[in-house]
């Protein structure tokens, strides 16, 4: 077994389903709204659509299996995250040995193995732990205090978006009472903290003072209530794209199917009104094209990846960088999913990105009625929405399209623009997001025109205000039958964990319609074990497993 410098934590099972299904079923309207359609009742709790899989297929939950169990279980977070994978990457450049737990509730034996066999070889292994998909200190706390069962005295880091997010808009000395409570050492808050990273680790290799490293706060020893607390001196870095050599197929990478992700670009050149990304990320950061091939490549030649989830939220601009793109992709053999502005689609590049190897992508539509695009800024009308789509369409590559609901604006008329768009543009997936008013967003500029008032999930403006949103979804959920809903927290990501899992796209078409009848009744309060669509997904998932095994 390898010594490693750095365990890291990339992703857990981080919804609660329990907290969802100890609530009583009886008094369901009053938290409809959190549960469905996301979720499903089944076998007395509030199921994941891909947990309902599970009992169908295993007769057992994910949260009832064991660890290796649970490894061969459906489940979001067993789709290889790419934090993880990147900073094991970027650091391996520096003989600095990283371990990547992909999703801690599936690995955390492996874990618990790999850090005592470091720790009885001389030296314990920094253990860190992604924020990236934490919207709170919870699942931190519970991660720590399960960690330090292992050993009290390991050292905990925290990095990653949430680390990020919590210095916006505070001091990051905000952090100490979290520290102290949560039980964690370090926390690195960088929007990109590689370079801070690396330096942490030699420093503490080396038993040097860590006050001269970037984006720190720390606590002196693990006497929680009573040691030293500082923070050192923030500094912008610009994200280390070309400064990271293509190592992957030096990584162990045991939870690897078929799938993996990566990224070409940082950050986004375009300012849609309700996103905080441009601001955060500072500006467009590209790769460069020879070392995108070189990491392609590289990631290619792990004999077990067939598909590629870019990660970057505008793929296709600028175009031709794109382009570009294309050319390089049709000399390798693999298929890929993106995010896509598909305004900048014509037949010649939706052609290409076919011949490419491109099954699905991420269309960020938020709205079908030009009105609210003039609001949302997002530079684009319907009709050039529908004319990208018409191309994708012809070459067979499926679509997801996302909207977001009660942005400034927002009336019933326009809610259905939404629905029409939906029929008429054949997009075969769709998913609803409720608008998120955040203060650094330019949306915030305009919160006196648009009479916008609140914050966060809990908002209102001149023509809606937030309850009124999620009794429209559930309207428009029932109302469409030619597009397939999936749940806007697990997105084309639902969809890419599936097709790698082994299933055809038009399987997971008939899994998601079933999955989605079922919550359509239970919306109207027809709650069943024996609902007729169980037994037709235990029919669709034993032709899967025949075929996957053949
Ligand atoms: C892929 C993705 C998903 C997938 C993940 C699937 C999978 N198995 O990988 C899915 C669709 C499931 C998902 C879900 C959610 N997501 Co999401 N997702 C993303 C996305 C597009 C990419 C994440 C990523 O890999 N980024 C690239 C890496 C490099 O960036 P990073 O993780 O931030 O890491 C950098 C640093 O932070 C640091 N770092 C990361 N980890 C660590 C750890 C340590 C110790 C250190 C030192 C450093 C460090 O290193 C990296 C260097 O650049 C991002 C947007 C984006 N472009 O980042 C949103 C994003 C992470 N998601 C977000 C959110 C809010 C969610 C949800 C909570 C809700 C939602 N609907 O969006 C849910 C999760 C919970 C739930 N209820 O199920 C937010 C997070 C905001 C925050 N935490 O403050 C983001 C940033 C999008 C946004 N702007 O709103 N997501
Ligand atoms: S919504 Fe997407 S395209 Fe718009 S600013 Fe944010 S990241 Fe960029």
């Amino acid at each position: 077994m390898e010594k490693y410098d750095l365990i890291l934590i990339s992703q857990s099972d981080l919804v609660d389903y329990s907290g969802y299904s100890n609530l009583p079923l009886g008094r369901v309207d009053l938290y409809a709204s959190l549960v469905y359609p996301r979720m499903v009742y089944f076998k007395g709790g509030f199921r994941s659509h891909l947990d309902v899989l599970n009992s169908i297929k295993n007769n057992k939950f994910y949260s009832e299996c064991s660890p290796e169990e649970r490894r061969n279980s459906l489940n979001i977070w067993n789709l290889p995250g790419f934090s993880g994978i990147h900073i094991a990457n970027y650091l391996l450049q520096f003989g600095i040995h990283t371990k990547v737990i992909n999703n801690y509730d599936s690995e955390f034996d492996q874990l618990e193995e790999v850090y005592n066999f470091s720790r009885n070889s001389g030296r314990s292994p920094l253990v860190g732990i992604s924020s990236t998909f934490y919207l709170s200190y919870k699942e931190i706390k519970r991660l720590s205090k399960e960690l330090r069962k292992i050993d009290p005295n390991m050292k905990i880091l925290v990095g990653g978006a949430f680390a990020n997010a919590e210095t916006i808009n505070k001091d990051a000395g905000g952090f100490e009472q979290h520290m102290r409570r949560c039980k964690v050492n370090y926390v690195l808050h960088a929007f990109n903290p590689e370079e801070d990273l690396k330096n942490l680790i030699l420093q503490k290799r080396q038993g040097k003072p860590l006050k001269h490293i970037k984006n720190l706060t720390y606590l002196e020893n693990n006497n929680f209530e009573t040691a030293g607390f500082y923070c050192t001196e923030s500094e912008w870095h610009d994200p280390v794209l070309n400064k990271t050599p293509a190592l992957w197929d030096g990584i162990d990478l045991p939870f690897l199917n078929k799938t993996i992700q990566m990224r070409t670009v940082s950050g986004c050149s375009f300012s849609c009104a309700f996103c905080s990304y441009p601001s955060t990320a500072k500006g467009l950061h590209t790769t460069e094209l020879e070392l995108v091939e070189k990491h392609l490549q590289k990631i290619l030649n792990i004999k077990k990846v067939k598909t590629i989830i870019f990660l970057d939220d505008t793929f296709n601009v600028p175009v031709d960088r794109f382009k570009g793109l294309l050319k390089i992709f049709k000399k390798y053999n693999f298929e890929w999913f993106s995010f896509l502005r598909v305004q900048y689609v014509d037949d010649e590049i939706a052609r290409n990105m076919k011949e490419s190897g491109c099954i699905g992508v991420y269309l960020g539509i938020e709205s079908a009625s030009d009105a609210i695009l003039k609001n949302m800024d997002k530079r684009v009308t319907r009709a050039d929405f529908l004319n990208g789509i018409k191309h994708l369409k012809k070459y067979g590559i499926i679509s997801m399209g996302a909207f977001v609901l009660g942005f400034p604006g927002e009336t019933e008329e326009t809610l259905n623009e939404n629905l029409s768009f939906i029929k008429m543009s054949g997009v075969e997936f769709y998913t609803f997001k409720e608008f998120y008013y955040m203060e650094n967003t330019p949306v915030h500029e305009k919160r006196d025109e648009f009479g916008l008032s609140g914050i966060g999930s809990k908002w209102k403006h001149k023509t809606m205000a937030y309850e009124d949103i999620h009794p429209k979804i559930i309207q428009m959920f029932k109302k469409i039958k030619s597009s397939v809903f999936i749940d806007a927290d697990t997105s084309l990501w639902y969809i890419a964990y599936l097709y790698d899992q082994g299933y055809s796209i038009n399987e997971i078409i008939s899994l998601q319609k079933e999955i989605n009848s079922v919550v359509h009744d239970q919306i109207e309060g027809k709650y069943s074990d024996y609902h007729p669509a169980f037994n037709r997904i235990q029919n669709l998932l034993g032709t899967v497993c025949d075929h996957a095994a053949s």
